[in-house]
Formats: structure tokens, C-alpha cells, sequence
């Protein structure tokens, strides 16, 4: 079986929390050993959909590239790291695919429907397009896996049924990526309201650990997190609370969660996520001492992003040139 090539999106918005981490970053540095090209993109055009300040928009994707660079991706090396405003391709593909794009399909999406009510202003055309803009990222690599939390889900379906429509009206032209979840630890759980995931603009303050938190914050936040009238540390459907912090420590530890609550049997509460804090700071605090490193060199930052970009550009380039000529747009190829 030939290697896979990988692809995946991070948003240059707010701080990356650790559903951010366990369900995505973990997932693209395991990623770089396997994917033939492993390619990750901070992707800044996605961030306008919503309100913004373009200054802030430059601090935060210097912000996320360095928090990616200190989890281990190595894109000397190992991987293709770059921003999506710098490869155009990216947005003349969603221009193009549009045009396979069902309106019904967009009116769907679970996302722009929660995001959209939030907006307290204008609800852009550029949110109800983030999944064809999302479709084009991963289709103009032809990548075959898309590593995501499970929130995605439905945009990596859309991301399908848009390249399987391309191919039926134009030609065999894109690859139907995989949608790649983690077995543990897809859908993070806010600490304080453990029935809503761990997010950057909808969670609660005090239930978000940020990568980049001090570890008397990380155990501040594990101390304060709800949990049940029971007393079992058991995963169950009636237990979300206990069941999100045994996932965590699960993945901070690298076992599974029954190896967590074989260990944990008879603990009371209180030790149990006092366990889960120290594993967390354990597994953040690395990663928090490269980025204070690695982020006051913006020049450093810059020259890696566009390394990457020429990278993703010369992969995307071709497959550009080929849709659009499949599409009969543009000067024919010869
Ligand atoms: N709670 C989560 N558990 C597991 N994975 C998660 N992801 C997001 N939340 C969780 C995954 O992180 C990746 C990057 O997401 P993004 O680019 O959408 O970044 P974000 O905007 O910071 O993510 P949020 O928190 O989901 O923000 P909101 O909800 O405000 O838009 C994706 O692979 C995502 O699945």
C-alpha cells in the first residue's frame, strides 16, 4: 500500500486549547512519520469568516505556527508547513468548486448553523463558504487522509461529495479523502460543562485548558471540573464529566481508558483529578517551554512559512491546471 498524503487545516483564531491538541496537533506529528507529504496549513482565510482584527490575525498565526513547530512538527524535514493565504490555488479552487457544490448541502452544515447565531453583527457569505473553501485545502492536494477532531466530520462528508461530484460531471480528477478521528480524545469535553466540547469561542473560560496555560492554572481548572453525584470512575453515557477526564489521561499517559479506570478503581474524585491535572501539565509543559523559544523570532517564523508555501505550491499547481482544464476553463492544455 502506497503512503498516505495528509492533509489538515488549523485556525489561526484564539488560543489552542487542548481538544485543539489531543484531536488534531497530536494527531499531524504522529502524521509526519506516515504521510507522503504531510501537509498543515494555519489557515488565516477561514479566520475572516468571522469578525476579526487584522493585527491580532498576524500575532495569533505567529502564535499558532510556533505552537505547532514546539509539538514536534519539523517541517525541515518531516513535513510541509505553510499559511493558506499564501498558495492562491486555495481560493481559485473554491471558486471552482463551487460550481459542484449543492446550496442545500452548505445550508446544512451544523457549524455555520451554531456559528452563524453567535455573530452578533454581519453573518458573512464567507462562513456559509467555509466548507467549499475547506474542500478546496484538502482537494488540492489530493490528499487521501484528513486528520480532524470530530467536529469536522460533516466537512470532511461535504469534502467527499464535492470531489465524487467533480469526477462524475468532468473526469476521475480528485481524490475522496478519509476522514482520520482519533480512536480516544475526538471530541474533548469543556471541563465546566462537560455535555458541550472544549472550544475557542463557545466553551466556558474556566472549562478550556489552553496548550500554553501555567501548570497552577492546568491544576486549577482539573480541580474545578464537574463531575457526577457518583463515585465510580467509570466511562458511561449518564458520566460525561468523569468519561472526558479519563479520555484526557488516557492520552497523556499513551494507554487506553480502561487501563485508567483499572487503575483508578476505588479512588475517590478528588486524587482522580488531581492524576488527570499533573498528567496534563506533564504533557503540555514541553510543549509551552519550546513556543517561549521559539515565538519572539518572527523573522524565523516567516522564512519556515514560506519554505512551506512554495512546497504546497509546487504540489498544488499541477492539480490546479489539471481541474481547470477538465472544467474548460482557461487556455487548453496541450
Ligand atoms: N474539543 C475538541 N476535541 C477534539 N478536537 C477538537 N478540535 C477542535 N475542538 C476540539 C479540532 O481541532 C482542529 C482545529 O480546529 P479549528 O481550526 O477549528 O480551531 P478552533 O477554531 O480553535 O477550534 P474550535 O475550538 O473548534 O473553535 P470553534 O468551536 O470556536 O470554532 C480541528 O481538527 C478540530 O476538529
Amino acid at each position: 500500500m502506497s503512503a498516505p498524503v495528509i492533509f489538515s487545516g488549523i485556525q489561526p483564531t484564539g488560543r489552542k486549547h487542548l481538544g485543539n491538541y489531543i484531536g488534531a496537533i497530536r494527531q499531524y506529528v504522529e502524521g509526519q512519520e506516515r504521510g507522503e507529504p504531510a501537509i498543515f496549513c494555519i489557515v488565516d482565510l477561514h479566520a475572516i469568516s468571522v469578525a476579526y482584527d487584522p493585527a491580532e490575525l498576524r500575532e495569533r498565526l505567529y502564535d499558532t505556527t510556533a505552537i505547532l513547530l514546539a509539538a514536534g512538527l519539523d517541517p525541515a524535514n518531516q513535513c510541509v508547513l505553510f499559511r493558506q493565504s499564501d498558495v492562491r490555488e486555495h481560493t481559485e479552487l473554491t471558486w471552482l468548486l463551487s460550481a459542484v457544490t449543492s446550496h442545500g448541502d452548505l445550508n446544512r452544515m451544523h457549524q455555520f448553523k451554531d456559528k452563524s447565531m453567535r455573530q452578533r453583527e454581519l453573518v458573512s457569505a464567507a462562513l456559509f463558504f467555509y466548507p467549499v473553501l475547506m474542500a478546496s485545502d484538502v482537494l488540492a492536494y489530493r490528499a487521501t487522509e484528513v486528520p480532524v477532531g470530530d467536529d469536522q466530520r460533516q466537512h470532511v462528508e461535504l469534502t467527499r461529495e464535492i470531489a465524487r461530484r467533480f469526477n462524475e460531471r468532468f473526469g476521475e480528477t480528485l481524490v475522496e479523502p478519509e476522514l482520520q478521528v482519533p480512536e480516544v480524545g475526538a471530541r474533548i469535553m469543556d471541563l465546566q460543562e462537560p455535555e458541550r466540547k472544549m472550544s475557542t469561542t463557545g466553551a466556558t473560560e474556566a472549562g478550556t485548558v489552553y496548550v500554553l496555560d501555567e501548570p497552577a492554572a492546568i491544576r486549577k481548572k482539573f480541580g474545578s471540573a464537574v463531575t457526577d453525584s457518583g463515585r465510580e470512575i467509570l466511562r458511561g453515557e449518564e458520566k460525561p464529566g468523569i468519561t472526558n477526564l479519563i479520555d484526557i489521561l488516557a492520552v497523556a499517559r499513551g494507554v487506553g481508558p480502561a487501563d485508567i479506570e483499572r487503575e483508578f478503581a476505588g479512588a475517590g474524585y478528588g486524587d482522580f483529578k488531581k492524576a488527570v491535572a499533573e498528567g496534563v501539565v506533564e504533557l503540555l509543559a514541553p510543549v509551552r517551554e519550546r513556543y517561549a523559544d521559539l515565538r519572539p523570532d518572527e523573522a524565523a517564523l516567516e522564512a519556515t512559512l514560506a519554505a512551506g508555501a512554495e512546497k504546497a505550491r509546487a504540489i498544488a499547481s499541477p492539480i490546479l491546471e489539471k481541474v481547470r482544464d477538465r472544467m474548460g476553463i482557461g487556455v487548453p492544455a496541450r
